[in-house]
């Protein structure tokens, strides 16, 4: 006599052979949802690999993808995308966090203005000059000068950005490579002189495209000005960068959006970093996301724009997260610290930096696993001068110098 477990398993097991699986003539089939499941994911990734546009709901379906298999299979296209615009070359960039001090007080910041718990400087020019240099001789493609919204620039005095456009042309000299600059919500005026100066990228993060969302993680500031901000800096010809935050209440309707957003934008460069939690802040108790997340919204970013920039952050899960982020289809390693200089990250403000695990030696591990290597400066400069014209805009009326 079958026992009381038994008779549950039985009961299970005839309930879902019913929903997923018909005996037709002897033979065993799917039932509709998983057969149905299955085309449109072949339909889909045939699609993106063939250079079809996806639709709002080809990307809602795959950013809901759970089984392993397809999630698999998902990976592979996006990584085959990659290959076909960027061969197996890595662009690599230094990340040098200049300030620490910040005006605003975005609710998922380390560095938001009321937390007494994150260590504040403002490193001087010598100092920045002398990191860009180690970086370039280390090897990096580009410089992203990072800072919080320091009220020692954004102030009324007119003057506060004089010292960030003198930066950016002491290290364009110092060193001969791009510039990103990502000071936060900049005035226009200030983002021309930024361009003329020598900073060829701009990267000013919306988060996430869904206001309510926006106004909670960023309280105090503006949606569209911080949209319009980037729309006017590709107007001036500078490159942008756009990016998102995953784990922080966000649907896969709301990422979809989002990507339709970076489209209209025409973004060179494009993000998701997983949130992570910081001590001190309104969301410190917020339950991380399952790092999966943010490897499949940077596979379905791949799909959607297969012939531009995804960063493989070492600023979320430091070294050990940088394979499964490449595997992912991302092309370029980001947030490249050199330790003994008293650096920061943002979300990992100390991982893996004094332990020398964010530099181009330790990367240089890492790629070959991934069938991987490091491109040349020269192939960056050039994919930089395409997109440039693209917009319309010749890379030497930029950066001079470079060229020269
Ligand atoms: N202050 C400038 C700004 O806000 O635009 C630039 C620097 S900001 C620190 C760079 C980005 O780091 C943010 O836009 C956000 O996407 C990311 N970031 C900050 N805190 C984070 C966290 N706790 N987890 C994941 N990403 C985070
Ligand atoms: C990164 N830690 O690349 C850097 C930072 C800002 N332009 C970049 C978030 O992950
Ligand atoms: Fe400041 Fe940028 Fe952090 Fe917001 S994300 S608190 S603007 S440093």
């Amino acid at each position: 006599m079958l026992n009381t477990g038994c008779w549950i398993d039985t009961v299970f097991c005839l309930v879902f052979f019913q929903l997923n699986y018909v005996e037709n003539n002897g033979q065993i089939t799917f039932t509709n949802k998983m057969v149905k499941d299955k085309n449109k994911l072949n339909s889909t990734l045939a699609k993106a690999k063939e250079g079809g546009v996806l639709s709002k709901s080809d990307i809602t379906f795959l950013l809901n993808l759970e089984d392993s298999e397809q999630i698999e299979r998902l990976f592979q296209a996006a990584c085959h995308l990659r290959r076909k615009h960027f061969g197996d070359e890595i662009f690599l960039y230094g990340f040098i966090y200049t300030s620490t001090h910040c005006r605003n007080d975005c609710r998922f910041c380390f560095f938001r203005r009321s937390n007494p718990e994150s260590p504040r400087y403002r490193k001087t020019t010598p100092e920045i000059v002398a990191t860009a240099r180690r970086l370039a001789d280390s090897g990096v493609h580009l410089i992203d000068l990072t800072m919080g919204e320091d009220p020692a620039l954004f102030n009324n005095s007119g003057v506060g950005f004089d010292r960030l456009i003198d930066l950016v042309e002491s290290i364009r000299k110092a060193t001969g490579l791009p510039i990103m600059v990502s000071p936060g919500l900049i005035p226009e005026n200030i983002l021309g002189r930024l361009s003329e100066a020598g900073a060829c990228w701009y990267a000013c993060y919306q988060e996430t495209h869904q206001r309510r969302l926006f106004n909670q993680l960023r309280p105090g500031q503006d949606y569209d000005l911080r949209l319009e901000i980037k729309l006017k800096a590709h107007n001036r010809g500078m490159l942008i960068e756009e990016g998102l935050l995953c784990g922080v209440g966000e649907t896969a309707n709301d990422i979809a959006g989002s990507m339709a957003v970076m489209q209209e934008l025409d973004a060179d460069q494009v993000r998701v970093m997983n949130f992570v939690p910081q001590p001190g802040t309104p969301m410190v108790n917020r339950t991380p996301l399952d790092p999966q997340k943010e490897l499949l919204i940077s596979a379905v970013m791949r799909l959607v724009f297969p012939d531009r920039l995804i960063p493989a952050s070492l600023d979320v899960d430091g070294l050990a997260g940088l394979k499964q982020r490449l595997e992912a289809g991302a092309n370029v390693v980001t947030s490249i610290v050199p330790p003994g200089r008293g650096l920061a990250g943002v979300a990992r403000h100390s991982l893996d930096i004094e332990e020398g695990k964010r530099t181009i030696a330790s990367v240089q591990e890492i790629l070959p696993a991934c069938g991987l290597r490091p491109a040349s400066a020269e192939k960056y400069l050039s994919w930089i001068t395409r997109r440039m014209e693209a917009l319309g805009k010749s890379f030497n009326s930029i950066l001079p110098s470079i060229v020269a």
